[in-house]
């Protein structure tokens, strides 16, 4: 069996404890001190068998280092046997003091290999983590991590939910008459649900009142800055599923009210919608005392999510995603009549 000594490296907190942990399920803080404090001082060890590609057996030895820089000598003494070092940088923090410092160790030691690990990856917006890559890449450029030979991997240790356990939850529903729970329904039918205003979704969820929540309006936006973990995006499952979008709204006119008047009203609406998008700023500016909890750009983004080309006119797709989704729904028994849109 082939043994490769694995070890960890990184500023304090960073993350390189409950990698290790995600990795092989072990505790590598074991002295009474590192629990309470919640860092580690000593090294640490964990272990895991795999099979590599070959089929050959791995044994696979953690070494897992202090990151606080008092305890540097104990991360000296870890380094020296590692064949692989993980370099840990996490994403809400990039690179700090003991990641330049344990690199240098581990050229100095000349570790053989290495691969850079962004951890915290849910703490932060593709954008900044993209940032924080390139922060890295920089860094590491010419030394045994650079990027031509050594990868950069985004993780998250946190433990994340699988879709069938979702499906076991009972899930804080805005309300049955809405796109949201329709979707949700088709998604996970016999899935249990409470119906609670959908303000009060996210501050339920925080205090344990529910297992999880079905988030809409701008709680889609604010979800993580409340400290909530996404375990699905149903607009993503739906565009999977149909390759359509999902349809979150329209507004919907009496028939009997005749065609005249159908054609005023679209023709208002559509006047009033084509001014706001023409009028951005003024109308954002308006919207904003309804805004709740939302600052400028947020809106902004919020609004776009509601009011674009899709609101002058659907789309030949998104005409197909209406009366596709309202089928379903109805054929899932989930709408009880079978409805009959017309497009205006
Ligand atoms: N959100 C989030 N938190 C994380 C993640 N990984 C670790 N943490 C948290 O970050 C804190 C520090 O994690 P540790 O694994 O102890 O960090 P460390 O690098 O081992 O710290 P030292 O050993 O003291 O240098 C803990 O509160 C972890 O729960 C992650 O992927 N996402
Ligand atoms: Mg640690």
């Amino acid at each position: 069996m082939k043994s490769i000594i694995i070890g960890t490296a990184g500023h304090i907190d960073h993350g390189k404890t409950a990698l290790v942990k995600a990795l092989t399920g072990i505790d590598a803080d074991r002295l009474e001190e590192e629990k309470r404090r919640g860092i580690t001082i000593d090294l640490g060890f964990a272990h895991l068998e795999l099979a590599a590609p070959s089929g050959e057996k791995l044994r696979l030895g953690f070494i897992d280092v202090p990151g606080h820089e008092r305890f540097v000598r104990n991360m000296l003494a870890g380094v020296g046997g590692m064949d692989l070092v993980l370099m840990v940088v996490a994403a809400d923090e990039s690179i700090k003091p003991q990641t330049r410092e344990h690199f240098e160790i581990c050229r100095l030691l000349s570790i053989p290999r290495g691969i850079t690990v962004i951890t915290k990856a849910d703490l932060v917006d593709e954008d900044t983590l993209s940032v924080v890559r390139m922060e890295i890449e920089d860094f590491v450029r010419g030394s045994f991590l650079d990027v031509g030979r050594s990868p950069i991997v985004p993780i998250s240790a946190l433990k994340s939910t699988g879709l069938d356990e979702l499906k076991r939850m009972k899930v804080a529903v805005p309300g049955t008459m809405t796109t949201a729970y329709l979707a949700l329904k088709l998604f996970a039918p016999k899935i249990e649900t409470t119906v609670v205003p959908f303000d009060q979704i996210i501050p339920e969820v925080l205090a344990g009142k529910h297992e999880a929540g079905l988030i809409i309006h701008e709680g889609q936006l604010t979800y993580e800055r409340s400290g909530l973990n996404r375990i699905l995006d149903l607009g993503k499952w739906w565009h999977e599923l149909t390759g359509l979008p999902l349809p979150l709204g329209g507004n919907a006119i009496r028939r009997e009210l005749g065609p005249e008047l159908i054609a005023q009203v679209t023709t208002a609406l559509r006047d009033s919608i084509q001014y706001a998008l023409d009028h951005r700023e003024s109308a954002l500016a308006y919207a904003m005392q309804f805004a709740r909890d939302l600052d400028t750009q947020m809106a902004d983004r919020f609004v776009g999510m509601y009011v674009n080309d899709r609101t002058l006119d659907y789309g030949a797709d998104g005409r197909e995603a209406v009366s596709r989704l309202l089928d379903m729904g109805y054929k899932a028994g989930i709408i009880p009549h079978q409805p009959h849109v017309d497009f205006v």
